[in-house]
């Protein structure tokens, strides 16, 4: 959004993290005028020497701009730097890593004090921020008009996937997402611990075998989500769990021959050890998804 035909508007942000201080810069490149604050002012200077203006206080760098955006440690931290600013007819984009329902309760509390609000979730890291190409991008979740009307600024630094008026579905798909990477990284580990004693595997030579691999096995995503959607969990099923509650005998007894802990592995394959009793060998795994279910 302009100002004008000519200036390009002005951004407030909080926090210069190393995520704050990427998406300062893109946004200082780009040609917005940035007013920015962090708790720790001396962190500010080298963006300062790039143009951005500090602010003394939180609130008289909102007061500074229409569109305010906060990239701090976590929530506590978001209603600690806010509590004594004037959020009246502001934009308010928070860029902080939440749960849905600190999401939902900070939209509440924004829009109580009369702001738009809407929750964000960065899928990438600070290197990825203002690169084109590098896959980053940021679910939003809250107010629709907000969004629209911010689009031009907010897709400086990242992409935008816009993910609904709920204010704490940004924060859903952010950590469901995380918690896919987090049982990725988990396989990864293990599967390294049990190579990593044999003097013949490298663990250079090993990465493109195991990247391969998770690779090929990634699209098995789209058929537990058909498994979903059908209510059929037998659908397309090629290796079923039957035969994979079997190989989890295999793999339990290697780690145990390597000399490897199994305990990244065993929460997961006592789910499907379950769900095979319960009868549904002909599935594949997606009926653990319904024993997680609380
Ligand atoms: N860095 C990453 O890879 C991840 C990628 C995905 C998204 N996360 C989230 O982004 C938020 C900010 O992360 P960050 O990398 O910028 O974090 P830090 O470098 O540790 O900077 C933290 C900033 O928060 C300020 N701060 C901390 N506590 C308070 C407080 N009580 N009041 C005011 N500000 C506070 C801190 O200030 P200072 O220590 O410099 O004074 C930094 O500005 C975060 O939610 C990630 O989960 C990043």
């Amino acid at each position: 959004m302009t100002d004008n035909a000519f200036e390009k508007s002005s951004i407030t942000l909080l926090g210069l993290g190393a995520m704050g201080a990427a998406f300062a810069r893109t946004w200082l490149a780009a040609g917005h005028p940035l007013t920015v604050w962090n708790r720790t002012p001396a962190r500010a200077e080298p963006l300062v020497a790039e143009g951005a203006k500090l602010a003394g206080t939180a609130a008289e760098a909102v007061a500074a701009s229409d569109l305010v955006a906060v990239c701090l440690l976590d929530d506590a931290s978001v209603g600690e730097a806010l509590a004594d600013a004037d959020l009246t007819g502001k934009d308010l984009v928070n860029l902080t890593t939440g749960t849905p329902a600190q999401g939902r309760a900070r939209a509440e509390w924004a829009e109580g004090r009369g702001a738009r609000f809407l929750d964000g979730g960065i899928m990438a890291v600070p290197p990825m921020i203002g690169v084109p190409d590098s896959g980053a991008y940021v679910f939003y979740s809250g107010s629709r008009a907000l969004f629209d009307a911010r689009q031009g600024e907010l897709a400086v630094p990242a992409g935008t996937v816009y993910v609904g008026e709920d204010p704490g579905y940004a924060a859903l798909h952010d950590v469901a997402l995380l918690s896919a990477m987090t049982g990725m990284f988990s396989g990864v580990a293990h599967a390294f611990a049990l190579v990593r004693g044999e003097k013949d595997v490298s663990p250079k030579e090993f990465a493109p075998l195991l990247v391969g691999w998770l690779t090929a096995m990634a699209p098995y995503v789209y058929g537990v989500a058909d498994h979903l959607e059908s209510g059929d969990y037998t659908r397309g099923v090629t290796s079923n769990l039957a035969m994979m509650v079997q190989a989890n005998g295999t793999l339990l007894r290697t780690a145990e021959d390597q000399g490897v802990g199994t305990e990244l592995l065993t929460p997961f394959m006592g789910l499907m050890e379950r769900r095979l009793a319960d009868g549904h060998g002909d599935e594949g795994v997606t009926g653990v998804i319904d024993l997680l279910a609380r």
